[in-house]
């Protein structure tokens, strides 16, 4: 795939929808569900079946406080799940801060290393670069063991952007193209709930990179506190998906690229309310044409684009497919794809939440309104959401 064609990153579709498997004992959200790799395998059928367009398959807790695995089990936790869920035609990202795992995954087909570190491996932007897949850029600051402690702005926004903004040069001069890159605001990572909140109210601010943006609210903690019970205890993290959605349809009415979520069916579901309530329900087979993104998402969807036919089918339009023009918008973000120096002006919680555990789409034909560490040694438990 080189990184001309790329259709995967296009502005103007529908929001994506990545699926999370977690193939740990220990994450906040879905910890021990999918240990053994046939479930976890199974899972991630299942959610592309569901409508995931990637599923971001992932060995280690980044719960904050998590203890981090040696690089061999994480290897045998992702390895066998990546490589059978490519084999099928799914689009698989590999959610790691390792470059052997990363190596390890790319060959077994993924397409794409989700590195929630923030970019401050050498080793792993090399490998990224050599190998030419996409890569999210997340913005972190440190380890999960003590990313409480860094969760500590005076202007959220303005420092993410900043911090942001210069890992990002600094991807790029480790020779990772521009055009694979998405960022990611790294929701729940050194961010107390006030600060998710003020960056998912700002995220037009990230917009000014003219990338795509991804974003994981998922079952996170900050969720959970807004939905405490009348003494103050905060909603368990499997009682979150609900308001999972309220956020995923924020998000896809912001143009926000992409939605990181742990249950999938409802997520692709309020992406296809939020296209009709722009642009009237157009349908599956129209919907497909408009946004560029192959049949509608569901079953039939699913398989009818790609899912078994070979690597990157799952929700992926063929290369070369009609771009559609970007119709589907109705986002509040500006277009991204714009070059670094066209940034100006268009601008666009790892369910890892401080002192717990831890796009866009293109403006036509209507304008764009206005919107918007990770792991590391020593991290462990299944305590609270990032
Ligand atoms: N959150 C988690 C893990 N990986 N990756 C990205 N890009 N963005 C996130 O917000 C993110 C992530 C933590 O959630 P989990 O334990 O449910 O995987």
């Amino acid at each position: 795939m080189s990184p001309t064609s790329d259709e995967f990153l296009r502005a103007g579709q529908l929001t994506k929808v990545m699926g999370v498997v977690n193939v740990t004992p220990d994450s906040f959200s879905d910890g021990g569900t999918f240990l053994d790799p046939v479930d976890a395998v199974r899972a991630g059928l299942r959610m592309v079946d569901e409508g995931a367009d990637l599923i971001d398959v992932g060995g280690e807790s980044t719960r904050p406080g998590a203890s981090r695995v040696v690089a061999s089990e994480e290897m045998r936790r992702v390895l066998p799940v990546v490589a059978e869920l490519a084999a099928a035609g799914v689009r698989v990202s590999v959610d790691t801060t390792r470059v052997s795992v990363a190596a390890a995954a790319v060959d077994a087909g993924a397409v794409l290393v989700n590195d929630v570190s923030g970019g401050h491996d050498p080793d792993l932007l090399a490998l990224v670069a050599d190998r030419g897949v996409y890569y999210v850029l997340m913005h972190a600051r440190g380890p999960s063991i003590d990313m409480a402690h860094r969760a500590v702005y005076g202007d959220v926004v303005a420092e993410v952007v900043a911090e942001l903004g210069e890992r990002l040069e600094a991807v790029i001069a480790a020779g990772i193209a521009e055009d694979r890159v998405i960022l990611d605001p790294g929701i729940g990572f050194a961010k107390k709930a006030e600060h998710n909140w003020t960056l998912l109210r700002q995220l037009d601010a990230l917009a000014r990179f003219g990338r795509p943006l991804l974003v994981g609210t998922s079952r996170k903690s900050f969720l959970g506190s807004v939905l405490a019970d009348s003494r103050g205890a905060s909603r368990t993290s499997d009682e979150r998906d609900d308001a999972t959605q309220a956020t995923t349809a924020m998000l896809a009415a912001a143009g926000v690229w992409g939605v990181r979520v742990h249950a999938v069916r409802p997520a692709a579901d309020a992406v296809r309310v939020v296209r009709a309530w722009h642009h009237g329900d157009i349908g599956s087979d129209a919907a497909a044409s408009a946004d560029g993104s192959g049949p509608a998402r569901g079953s039939a969807g699913a398989r009818e684009r790609g899912v078994g036919r070979g690597r990157g089918g799952a929700g992926m339009p063929a290369p070369g497919t009609s771009a559609g023009a970007g119709s589907a918008s109705g986002s509040r973000l500006p277009r991204h794809g714009a070059s670094r120096a066209g940034r100006a002006g268009t601008v666009g919680d790892n369910g890892v939440e401080a002192g717990q555990p831890a796009a866009d789409r293109s403006a036509s034909p209507s304008p764009a309104p206005a919107v918007g560490p990770g792991r590391t040694p020593g991290q462990a438990g299944n305590q609270e959401t990032p």
